[in-house]
């Protein structure tokens, strides 16, 4: 077979330890998952004697031979020469490109391990065939990885081999498994540049039957189904204009209304009373539970999940993890309101962990917590962005959110004096609320179970559901504070809550004069 036909789909590398092999053969496994539709085999073993990992690779390539898969040896190039086998697999460290590809020859297939753009573009002018980008997530088979990349990271090494044409095949690699696989060949497609295929050592190597593990992950990575994909903005819905979107916005109240969906929160100290209060003004039923092993009984209640990372703590985390995986797994939306990311070493960890833990349908924050999500958005901030006030800061944060929207397929919202939402095609700018919600606790918090309200109410067209639930949250917001009863921020808590029941019991009567006080354009 020419190199050029090597089919990348499932890319088993081989671990030779105990904890995976637990007194199995190497072969016998190796087979197994070849049986299981494995394509390509990397014969990883670092720590044998050479002539242990010639016999070793000898005995493997006679089986891969039968199946007629490649198989390469990681680093040492003198066993695959010594083996005959197709090729080899380099990481950063081991012998340089040019030196392999000089002792090997051209019909070798030769693969490089890269993190970053500069490795790639090294790997890619050195004739490197495929890429073995990572590391993915973190990941016990290999404890001492250089850097974890995310989903993101790969997603921008993809997009840059698309942008440059080059012709390099790829594959991921680290804490890759059956519960993330379809997620992340389905989210790190950029500019419809995809993976070619994943790299799997632990979740085929230590599964009980190799064979049938190899087989669901092959399918997986070749279906890609996941069950949130289906529900992501569609050209169409992401064209409509501020005033197709203001006519829908009572039906989108009225669903809320009439379904009472849950709004699971995972919430912050502060705000769980003010959040589930104003869950109820808008007509939800909320739940604020904590313990991510409840979620996926709560997500069979068809609403959707809110994670505010107000109060992180490792314990939070996990549980946020359980919750995410839960509502992705029925496809059910998830809010995310990554709280003071950026603040602190810990929370830029914990974002980057949650983003890595699943996929979320609306990111929602201010404008420096979304632009510490931004790849690259620290360096908007830093040159100085006034939270939109001038029409161009308000272009220039509306393509970052644009852009970020694009990358990870879900919707962003960036809260600020005038509120910003993108799905990635079109920047709408919503300009209604009032100044006492930036004075009192938690309204930030409760813009977000607001939208996980309407977004559970209204799946099929979340982008209009989020617009919907801003304007309509900022306008109870201007009610409440022109009140007569409403003397500081102090008054407005109630009287707030009580203009979120009232819009909505007036919608519901069809009484929507509230909405002409809607100021929705589209700013990009
Ligand atoms: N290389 P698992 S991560 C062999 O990042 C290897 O370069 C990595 O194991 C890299 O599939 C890794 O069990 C181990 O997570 C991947």
């Amino acid at each position: 077979m020419s190199k050029h036909e090597v089919d990348y789909t499932l890319y088993l590398v081989t671990d030779s330890s105990p904890r995976y092999l637990r007194g199995r053969d190497l072969c016998q496994v190796v087979e197994e998952a070849l049986k299981g539709d494995a394509t390509i085999v990397q014969y990883r073993d670092k720590t044998s004697d050479t002539s242990v990992l010639v016999s070793t690779a000898r005995k493997l390539h006679e089986i891969t031979q039968r199946y007629k898969v490649p198989l390469l040896i990681n680093d040492r190039v003198d066993v695959a020469l010594a083996v005959g086998c197709e090729g080899v697999h380099i990481g950063q460290d081991d012998l340089d490109l040019p030196a392999a590809r000089k002792i090997l020859g051209e019909d070798a297939i030769i693969g490089v391990t890269v993190s970053n753009v500069a490795e790639v573009e090294a790997a890619v002018k050195g004739g490197a065939d495929y890429l073995g980008i990572g590391t993915v997530f973190a990941t016990p088979t290999k404890e001492n990885t250089k850097s974890i990349i995310g989903v993101e990271g790969l997603q921008e090494i993809l997009l840059k081999i698309e942008t440059e044409k080059w012709p390099v095949k790829t594959v991921c690699i680290g804490g890759i498994n059956e519960s993330n696989v379809a997620r992340v060949v389905w989210q790190s497609t950029a500019n419809g540049k995809s993976l070619d295929g994943v790299a799997i050592v632990s979740a085929i190597m230590a599964a009980e039957t190799p064979e049938w593990a190899a087989r669901r992950l092959s399918n997986l990575v070749k279906t890609r189904k996941v069950p949130f994909a289906n529900a992501l903005a569609t050209p169409r819905q992401q064209k409509r204009s501020p005033q197709e979107i203001l006519a829908l916005v009572p039906d989108i109240i009225k669903a809320v209304h009439a379904k009472k969906p849950l709004s699971h929160n995972m919430t912050n100290l502060v705000v769980q009373n003010f959040a589930a209060n104003v869950a109820l003004g808008v007509g939800a039923s909320p739940i604020m539970a904590n313990y991510g092993e409840e979620a996926p009984d709560l997500a069979k209640l068809g609403g959707a999940l809110v994670i505010n990372m107000g109060t992180v703590t490792p314990d939070g985390l996990e549980n946020y993890l359980k919750a995410l995986k839960a509502y992705n797994d029925v496809g059910l939306p998830v809010v995310f309101d990554p709280v003071g990311a950026g603040a602190t070493v810990v929370r830029r960890s914990a974002v980057k962990t949650i983003f890595g833990g699943g996929y979320v349908d609306v990111l929602k924050g201010n404008q420096s917590e979304i632009l510490s999500c931004v790849p690259g958005g620290s360096s908007i901030q830093q040159r100085g962005v006034d939270s939109g006030s001038d029409g161009q800061d308000l272009q220039k944060l509306g393509s970052a959110i644009k852009e970020l929207a694009k990358l990870r397929k879900h919707i962003v919202v960036m809260t600020g004096k005038i509120d910003l939402v993108s799905a990635g095609e079109t920047v709408f700018a919503i300009e209604n609320g009032h100044e006492y919600l930036g004075m009192v606790t938690g309204t930030g918090c409760c813009l977000g179970t607001t939208i996980s309200a309407m977004v559970a109410a209204h799946p099929n067209d979340k982008l209009s559901a989020v617009i919907a639930g801003i304007a309509y949250y900022n306008i109870a917001a201007e009610l409440a504070a022109e009140r007569q009863d409403v003397k500081g921020p102090g008054t407005f808590v109630p009287a707030f809550i009580d203009e979120l029941h009232n819009v909505r019991k007036a919608t519901v009567r069809g009484d929507i004069a509230w909405l002409k006080r809607a100021k929705v354009s589209v700013i990009a």
